[in-house]
């Protein structure tokens, strides 16, 4: 289930808006996530704060979404792209990939929220399926 060309460029268009509030952004969707499926904290229980809005929140929402934004760059070989990041959750931060599924679910209910006009079934239908896509290359080395 790779995305069509149409599919692509509607991402890569989508991203364009999401470009610049990677933070504020990525931050509402790790602190959604973390709320809404408790038994994520587990990964982060090293952190001091895992309340909304949080430094280590807030910090992390930033890298994951940065890594998301990377990936929409890499988006024709998301597998090579998300190799050495694959490695590091499977052997090293040992997460389990069903979670990928769950950050990309929380992902889009901010997306849906903060774009509520932008955010159409057809760019929700594109979205999905590339955080799918991210998700599955994620899940790579797990195999
Ligand atoms: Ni994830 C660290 C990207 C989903 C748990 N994660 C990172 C880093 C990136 C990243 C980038 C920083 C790597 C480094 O330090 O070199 N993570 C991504 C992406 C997704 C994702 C692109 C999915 C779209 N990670 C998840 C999920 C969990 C998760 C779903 C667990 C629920 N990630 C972690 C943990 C760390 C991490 C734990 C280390 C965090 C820390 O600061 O200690």
């Amino acid at each position: 289930m790779s995305l069509s060309a149409k599919e692509k460029d509607i991402v890569k268009a989508f991203w364009a808006k999401v470009s610049g509030r990677e933070q504020d952004i990525g931050s509402e969707a790790v602190a959604r996530m973390l709320t809404v499926y408790p038994q994520t904290k587990t990964y982060f229980s090293h952190w001091k704060d895992l309340s909304p809005g949080s430094a280590p929140v807030r910090k992390h929402g930033g890298i994951v979404m940065a890594a998301v934004t990377d990936a929409v760059s890499k988006m024709d070989d998301l597998k090579g792209g998300l190799l050495k990041l694959s490695e590091l959750h499977a052997f090293t931060l040992r997460v389990d990939p069903a979670n990928f599924k769950i950050l990309a679910h929380s992902l889009i209910v901010v997306l849906a929220t903060v774009f509520s006009s932008d955010f159409t079934p057809e760019v929700h239908m594109a979205v999905d399926k590339f955080l799918t896509a991210v998700a599955r290359a994620l899940s790579e080395k797990y195999r």
